[in-house]
C-alpha cells in the first residue's frame, strides 16, 4: 500500500522489486484499489494491492527484504499509521502461522480489511487464512463499497 508520493507509480514499482528478489517468483498480483485510509485519519487516499510470491527465502528474510524495498522507496516511521510512500506487509505465508515479536503472519488486522481481502479473493479466492477460512469467504463479508478499482495500465 501506499498513499504518498504518486501512490499508483509507488505500488507498482513494488511490484516489480519484488519481482526481483532472489530465489522468488511473482506469481500473480491483483489489481490496484484505491480506498480511504481504514484508520479514519486526515490523509490521502491508498493505493493497495496484493502479489502471490513462490519464494526459497523464509519469512524472515522475505519481511527484511520487504523491509528493504519500503527503504529504498523512501519510506520512513514519523509514527504509528503515518502516510508512506510504500508499505510492503506479509500477509500470509503458505498455511503458516508466526507470532515472533517482529513478525506476525497472518497479519493481525487482516480479517477486518477489506482493502487486503478483496485483491487477495481477487488473486487467490481459496487461499487458506489459517484459522479462519479461504480469502473468498472472508471479503465477501466485509464492506467492499469504499474500494475503487483501477483500470490496469
Ligand atoms: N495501512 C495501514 C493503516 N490504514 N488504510 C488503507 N486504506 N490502506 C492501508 O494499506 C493502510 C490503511 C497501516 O499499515
Ligand atoms: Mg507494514
Ligand atoms: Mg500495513
Amino acid at each position: 500500500g501506499s498513499n504518498l508520493d504518486d501512490p499508483v507509480a509507488q505500488v507498482r514499482t513494488g511490484l516489480g522489486e519484488l519481482a526481483r528478489l532472489p530465489s522468488t517468483r511473482l506469481i500473480r498480483h491483483s489489481s490496484l484499489y484505491r480506498n480511504p485510509p481504514e484508520n479514519g485519519a486526515a490523509q490521502p487516499d491508498y493505493v493497495n494491492a496484493v502479489a502471490m510470491l513462490e519464494t526459497r527465502l523464509d519469512a524472515r528474510d522475505l519481511l527484511a527484504r520487504l523491509l528493504a524495498i519500503e527503504s529504498a522507496r523512501g519510506r520512513t516511521r514519523p509514527a504509528r499509521n503515518a502516510p508512506r510512500t510504500l508499505d510492503l506487509d506479509l500477509a500470509l505465508y503458505g498455511k503458516q502461522t508466526i507470532a515472533e515479536a517482529r513478525l506476525v503472519v497472518p497479519h493481525p488486522r487482516l480479517r477486518e480489511r477489506a482493502f487486503v481481502l478483496v485483491p487477495l479473493a481477487e488473486i487467490a479466492p481459496d487461499a487458506e487464512v489459517p484459522g479462519a477460512g479461504t480469502a473468498h469467504e472472508l471479503a465477501v463479508r466485509l464492506d467492499a463499497g469504499a474500494l475503487v478499482r483501477l483500470p490496469d495500465a
